[in-house]
């Protein structure tokens, strides 16, 4: 394994407890479903399994870089110090919402915290942290853009017309392809779909001159050891590379519901429900990042249990506090409707 560079034992616990606040939150927001059915309208995805990725990569953070990830976009605002409270009432369409209940699940936006935000256009985040890297190479502010996104995204036309300004130009920017296994609720391989060429994916880097690696995206320390190197060369002008991360995402693709709202049925995973593949499933569930981090760090006498079960109690009563804000604040009142229509 790569150096671990700067990893202290407090450190280690900080990487921890910001992967339990995320499964937390997202746990939150997939139960808003059932005890709060209506609450949340339109799309929410949920990146429970991206939590050692998110973490790891941003681990390697310094204070000015941005993150800017896709639409599947929870985690990496609570790794950044965005208020949970503000970001369920935004998923919530509550006027005390980061964007005041305008955006929902897919446009969290907090550029105080170095979010500049987010769109479901699939492929979007490439061109825009590209463009943000282009700003910071101009305006030679040192920092370091953390552009995420999934293996669907690597077959649109931003992705290879970004990497290639990216190369030609050296921008300071770190491409964090999150390999989940599906583009929605198709899967990634030859034999089962046929819609993505190249393995691994990271291989595509090869086309643009710049270092491509793929990691397992369920261990923080390998993505933290392999973003680090590419963080390093970003920041040293030396320009862009390419990481794929694999793991696979724990839930279905996405939750939704209807207005008004009927009883949910959640998906289990396109692995079950599309592809009858239990086995693969079953496994991605034993693969779980958190428990095989926290064992890790309990079998180095990092973290006590009772340390860990404090990280996790914690981590519940901020989210709890998270749902009962964004709960009593109120919707936008209709006069706001039009506030952000310019035409
Ligand atoms: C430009 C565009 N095309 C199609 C869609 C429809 N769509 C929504 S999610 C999705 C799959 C994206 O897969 P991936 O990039 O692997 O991200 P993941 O959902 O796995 O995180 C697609 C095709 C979209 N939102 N935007
Ligand atoms: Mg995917």
């Amino acid at each position: 394994m790569a150096k671990k560079k700067g990893l202290t034992k407090d450190r280690l616990i900080w990487m921890y407890t910001q992967m339990v606040r995320i499964r937390e939150f997202e746990s939150r927001v997939k139960r808003t479903f059932v005890e709060h059915p209506g609450v949340i309208r339109g799309h929410t995805h949920l990146g429970d399994g991206a939590e050692a990725t998110i973490v790891g990569a941003l681990a390697t953070r310094q204070d000015n870089d941005l993150a800017m990830p896709s639409y599947r976009c929870h985690g990496y605002p609570l790794v950044l110090g965005t208020p949970p409270r503000k970001m369920m009432a935004e998923i919530y369409g509550r006027k005390d919402g980061l964007c005041g209940g305008f955006g929902g699940s897919m446009h969290l936006a907090d550029p105080e915290h170095h979010f500049p935000g987010t769109s479901g256009i699939i492929g979007q985040a490439i061109t825009h942290a590209t463009g943000a890297a282009l700003t910071a190479q101009v305006k030679d502010t040192g920092q370091v853009i953390y552009c995420f996104f999934g293996d669907g995204a690597t077959k649109q036309g931003a992705f290879f017309e970004s990497l290639n300004l990216a190369a030609v130009w050296k921008l300071p920017i770190v491409y964090i392809l999150e390999n989940n296994y599906y583009q929605a609720y198709t899967h990634v391989s030859l034999e089962d779909a046929n819609y993505i060429a190249g393995d691994p994916l990271s291989k595509k880097a090869q086309a643009f001159s710049i270092p491509g690696v793929t990691v397992d995206g369920t261990d923080p320390l390998k993505v933290y050891a392999t973003v680090q190197k590419a963080v390093e060369r970003a920041r040293s002008e030396k320009g862009p590379s390419l990481i794929e991360a694999k793991f696979h995402r724990l839930s279905a693709h996405g939750n939704a519901i209807t207005v008004p709202p009927v009883p949910t049925q959640f998906p289990e995973h396109e692995a079950v429900e599309v592809y009858g593949k239990k086995a693969e499933f079953a496994a991605a569930i034993k693969n779980d990042p958190i428990p095989k981090f926290r064992a890790s760090l309990l079998r180095k006498k990092i973290l006590t249990k009772e340390d860990a079960q404090r990280i996790e109690e914690k981590a519940r009563a901020e989210m709890e506090d998270a749902v009962q804000f964004a709960l009593a604040s109120p919707l936008p009142a209709d006069t706001e409707a039009l506030k952000h229509v310019y035409a």
